[in-house]
This record gives structure tokens, sequence and C-alpha cells, in this order.
């Protein structure tokens, strides 16, 4: 108690110091202005548009009113906050002047251009052909298809949209990928003010029963590496019939058909699909940007058997989603990797470089991704090897590149394979 009256005799002692530091309210008349500047010496604006000037006083507390003045009003007119309108083709000079001191005063040139040229929208847009077939799992460039008039248009740009996205997926540059079969009516509509638009249909044909991954494939992604565009895992795509059936030759890790398992500190944007699934009843959807670690999965869940006897016959499979290949490797442009780990330990991970696995090598839609074993790299630094008996543990993660980039990415049917 006795502290606290101490400090306050003290202030208040102190007070008549302290105030001089802060501004005085007697003290209205401002000091009086030396010099004044202009925050541009010469600008352009087009006729019909304005250009606001700035002022500011010497010394520093200084004020005036300024009178504001434009030496051809013909050509540029200045109101009295100092915003300058062009009027016509030509240059003239516009003048600050303090209201306190005529000889204070500052100026800058306005060069006024013609009126700017109107917008040209875009008048057609034509698909050289209007339906397409496309097999599960194909993908196709629609963009290559069609013709925007006319050429000159300012902003000739097409906003491309699926009636339906279980069947066929479009990307922002007019790529499409075969969900499940079915037809999908896609609309190419011009991304400027002109609401011009054209559409054409994708068909994909139902398929003869599959039951294993990549069995009747033709793109051969039972070897090793990544099988592009690859349709077809098991039965159908998962149009909304059966669930397509599980490779009777996985074990599998995490079927994505739930978010059991799935680190709730990466799960912004992740939602749950059906449609279009590879595996299952669904697959794990995630649209983000900005977060590096695109999905971890199992952290802290039971330890899996991966049935693994060989190591280097070992592989880690699954499906991977992307709608924008070209994106993700300006999005994946360095570093990140795809671990696994046992004992729910990641100190104690295989990994594959996710640059050269997955990004270098996928293109939109789908890709089944083929992990060897032999070509991971064991990031234990105390000598541990995966227990092949015990794993618990799965990450993507991205390092570097630009990660606020936006991407929709898929995963489906995470398992292993000795082969
Ligand atoms: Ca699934």
């Amino acid at each position: 108690m006795k502290a606290k009256t101490t400090i306050f005799f003290l202030l208040l002692a102190l007070l008549p110091f302290l105030s001089g530091c802060g501004p005085k309210p007697y003290s209205m008349e401002s000091k009086p202005v030396t010099a004044i500047s202009l925050d541009a010496t010469s600008f352009e604006v087009h006729v019909g548009e304005t250009w606001p000037l700035r002022v500011s006083f010497t010394p520093i507390g200084a004020t005036s009113v300024i009178m504001w003045v434009s030496q051809d009003e013909n050509i540029a007119t200045v109101d009295k906050i100092g915003t300058v309108r062009g009027l016509a083709e030509g240059e003239t000079t516009i003048w600050a002047i303090t209201d306190s001191n005529t000889e204070v005063s500052a100026s800058c040139t306005v060069k006024v251009l013609p009126p700017r040229e109107p917008d040209v929208l875009v008048s057609s847009i034509v698909f050289s052909e209007t339906s397409f077939e496309l097999e599960l799992g194909q993908a196709m460039d629609l963009s290559a298809y069609v013709t925007v008039s006319p050429d000159n248009a300012t902003n000739p740009k097409l906003i491309w949209s699926s009636s339906s996205i279980g069947i066929v997926q479009a990307t922002s540059s007019g790529r499409v990928t075969a969900m499940a079969s079915g037809t999908a009516t896609i609309r190419a509509t011009a991304a400027d003010e002109s609401g011009v638009y054209a559409s054409c249909t994708v068909t994909v044909p139902e398929k003869a029963t599959q039951t294993g991954c990549c069995e009747g494939c033709t793109c051969g992604c039972g070897g090793s590496g990544t099988c592009s565009g690859c349709g077809g895992g098991g039965g159908g795509g998962g149009g909304g019939g059966d669930d397509p059936a599980p490779d009777p030759d996985l074990v599998l890790f995490h079927a994505c058909d739930d978010f059991t398992y799935v680190h709730p500190g990466h799960m912004s944007g992740m939602t749950l699909q059906k449609l279009g699934r590879m595996q299952g009843s669904g697959y794990l959807e995630r649209v983000v940007g900005g977060d590096n670690e695109i999905f971890i999965i199992a952290r802290d869940r039971d330890v899996i058997d991966t049935g693994i006897t060989d190591f280097a016959k070992g592989h880690m499979v699954f499906w991977f989603y992307i709608d924008d290949a070209a994106k993700l490797r300006q999005r994946a442009a360095a570093t990140g990797r795809i671990e696994i780990s046992d004992s729910n330990n990641p100190g104690h991970a295989i990994a594959w470089s996710s640059k050269t696995f997955l990004s270098d090598k996928v293109a939109d839609g789908w890709n089944y991704i083929d992990l060897p074993f032999s070509e991971s790299r064991n990031m234990a630094t105390d000598g541990h090897e995966l227990n092949l008996k015990a794993v618990n543990y799965f990450r993507i993660y991205f390092d570097g590149g630009v990660s606020s980039i936006e991407l929709t990415y898929g995963l489906d049917a995470l398992g292993f394979k000795e082969k």
C-alpha cells in the first residue's frame, strides 16, 4: 500500500514534465509551411480516368489549405482534394499552392492519353467435336478441340466445368478424366463478362468386371513405377454400384474408406468421396494449399503386418489423384518424402522422394503409385531397420516449391505387395 502511494505522488510530481512529451492541447496554431511536395512529378491518365495527388508539408507538423490549379482545364481538371481527371489528349501542369503563402507551391505534369480501348469480349466458343468417349481412368485435353473467337479477345480464358464430376472430372486447363461409367456434359464458359459458353459430352462406357488392380489395364502398371491415368483399379471406378473390390494380392494398410487414423492436424479441406473411388467404398480427397503435409495416415494406429518376407521384393502401392499435375510440379518443386515407419516412430522411416516418385511422374487424374522398397532410403540414424510386421505410419509431404498453390489431392487403397 505504501509503495503504491509513493508511486502516485512521484507521478503527480512528474506530471508537468511528462505532459511535455505529448501534444499540447493549447498549441493549436500550426507551424508555418516552408515547402510542399507532391507524391508524383509526372503521371499519365486516360481520358475519363482520375488520379489522386497527395501533398506533404515541410516542416513536419506544418499544414495549410491547398489551392489546386490546372494550367489547362481543357486537358485535365483537378478538384479541391487533388483528384486529377483526364478530359482530352494532351499534356498540362497541375499546381498545388498553399493558401497561407502563395509562394510555397509544387507542381507536376500530367499526360492525358486517349480513352482506353473497350474490352473485346469473347463472341463464340466452338468445339470441333461435340461428343467424346473415354475409357475408365483415361484422360484427355479438351482444350485442343475448342476455338475461342475473336482472336483478339481481351480475355480468351475458359472456365471448365462438368455436369457430373463423379463421372468425368475437368481441370482448370480443360483436361478431363473419366472417373466412372456414364455420360457427363462438359462446359467451357468464357471467363470474361460475355456469358458465352459451349458444351460437349464425354461418355465413359461400362467396363467388364475386373478383379485385381490393373488386371486388364493396358497401361502396364503391374511393374514398378507410376502408371499415369490408369483406371479400373478394381472394377469400375466406383460409379455408385458395387464397391470396387480390393486387389487380392494387396495387404491393405488403409482403405481410405473413412477418416480412421488420419492425423487430425492435417484434415483441413479433407472430405470422404464416394464417386470416383478406386477401391472399397470411398477415397480421401483433400483440397489444400499452404500445408506441406498433404496426407498423414495412421499415426498411433495398430500395427500392420505387411506380409512382406523379403525386403528387396517389397512394394508400397496406392492410388493418388491430382487435378493438375503441372501445378503439382511447381508446388513440389524441391524435396519432400513419402514415408512409412514402424512402431509409431517417424524417426524409423523408410522413404521415397516425393518429387522423384510422385510429382515428377504423375498425370492429371488418378495415378497408380508403386514404390519398390529396394529404391527407398532408410531415414533412421541409429541403424534401425523397418519392422515389416509392424508398420503403422504413412506420410506424403512436400518441402520447398510454391506451397500456396491449392490443389485437389486424392488417396485410395494404400497397401503392400511382395513381387
Ligand atoms: Ca477406398
